[in-house]
């Protein structure tokens, strides 16, 4: 005798409807912030997440489950073996060393080189169509890192790279105008991080380019504030930090709207870290850094040809060379 008696002569399920299904590798601050992020979002019928420490993993999963009620139905899963991660369409990686007291970022680069080379091809076999999606830092290096040790083509290796450094931006130009956020469209590319370029004329507001608009208006003391804005942005992981030790309802927002856009094939247009080899001039070698790219089912599709002045388009060539030298320096 079961639970239930079953309808008759029903139809069988939908054999079109996709099973989506996501893995989080890391479940510190940041993994579970999207991984809440996710939930809440209806994106997937199956999460997995996967950390070195049993006990956390566990906790944070009974913890997620526990919710069951309350969000749309996903199964969530845990383990400490990669197995859990089998036939997922978006793989998140957010694990990562922490910085020592008096270590150089290089030194904890390398270090996590090491994580990677645990993660990465265990996720890339047994997922060997799915999406990586690069949240650790340093971001950019770790992208091109992932993609190497994966082997997948390019297009389905994408960092988390200014997504969030732009969300900033355009929150505080939203902030100064009082206008909505969603209204504010503004490019930060590059180095995720302090060497960040902020593409001045792509900013509009409604529709409206901000800098041709001052310009015409020859209102020059909002340029500074747009300028202070970038500083501000540069500052705000560094102040968030400061004030609670971590970050992570942003970038749980953020890498939850990459991962809508990427497995609702919405093709709509991010700052992610992609392969830039080949575009503004970038010609050094693989690099990857953060360009304005249509996102899609796909992965990361094509780099939209965004407006750069010579001098926005320098400064990414010189990031460009710094992480080849950078990358040069790995042991992979
Ligand atoms: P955290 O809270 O220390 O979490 C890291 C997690 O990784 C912990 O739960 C560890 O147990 C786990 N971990 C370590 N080694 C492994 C391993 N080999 N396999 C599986 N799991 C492992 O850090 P937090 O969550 O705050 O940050 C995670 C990473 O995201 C860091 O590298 C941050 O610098 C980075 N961020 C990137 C951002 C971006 O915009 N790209 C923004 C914020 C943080």
């Amino acid at each position: 005798q079961s639970f239930f008696k079953p309808i008759q002569n029903t139809a069988p399920p939908s054999p079109t409807k996709r099973h989506t299904k996501i893995s989080v590798i890391g479940v510190g601050n940041v993994g579970m912030a999207i991984a809440q992020t996710i939930l809440t979002q209806d994106l997937a019928d199956e999460l997995a997440l996967v950390d070195a420490v049993k006990d956390k993993l566990r906790g944070e999963m009974l913890d997620l489950q526990h919710a069951a009620a309350f969000l749309p139905r996903t199964q969530i899963l845990s383990s400490t073996d990669y197995s859990v991660t089998a036939g997922s369409d978006l793989c998140i990686v957010t694990a990562g060393a922490r910085q020592n007291p008096g270590e150089s970022r290089l030194n904890l680069l390398q270090r996590n080189v090491g994580l990677f080379k645990k993660i990465i091809p265990p996720l890339a076999q047994l997922s060997p169509d799915a999406i990586l999606l690069i949240v650790s830092n340093p971001v950019d290096v770790l992208t091109y890192v992932a993609w190497k040790l994966s082997g997948f083509p390019s297009n389905r290796v994408i960092g988390s790279g200014t997504n969030l450094d732009s969300s900033r931006f355009r929150f505080l130009i939203a902030d100064h105008l009082d206008v909505n956020a969603q209204d504010v469209q503004a490019y930060i590319v590059g180095e995720h991080g302090d060497s960040s370029v902020a593409l001045w004329s792509s900013i509009s507001v409604g529709g409206v380019p901000i800098l041709s608009f001052l310009e015409k208006q020859q209102i020059s003391c909002e340029k500074e504030t747009l300028e202070r804005i970038h500083k501000e942005v540069v500052g705000s992981a560094y102040e968030v930090i400061s004030l609670k030790g971590y970050t992570s309802w942003a970038i749980g927002y953020s890498v939850a709207n990459l991962a809508f856009s990427i497995l609702r094939n919405q093709r709509k247009i991010h700052p992610v870290t992609v392969m830039a080899n080949g575009f503004h001039g970038i010609e050094a070698g693989e690099v990857f850094l953060s360009l304005p790219a249509l996102l899609g089912r796909g992965g990361a599709l094509a780099v939209t040809n965004v407006h750069m002045t010579e001098e926005e388009a320098q400064r990414l060539r010189d990031s460009a060379k710094t992480l080849l030298e950078l990358q040069r320096q790995l042991d992979l």
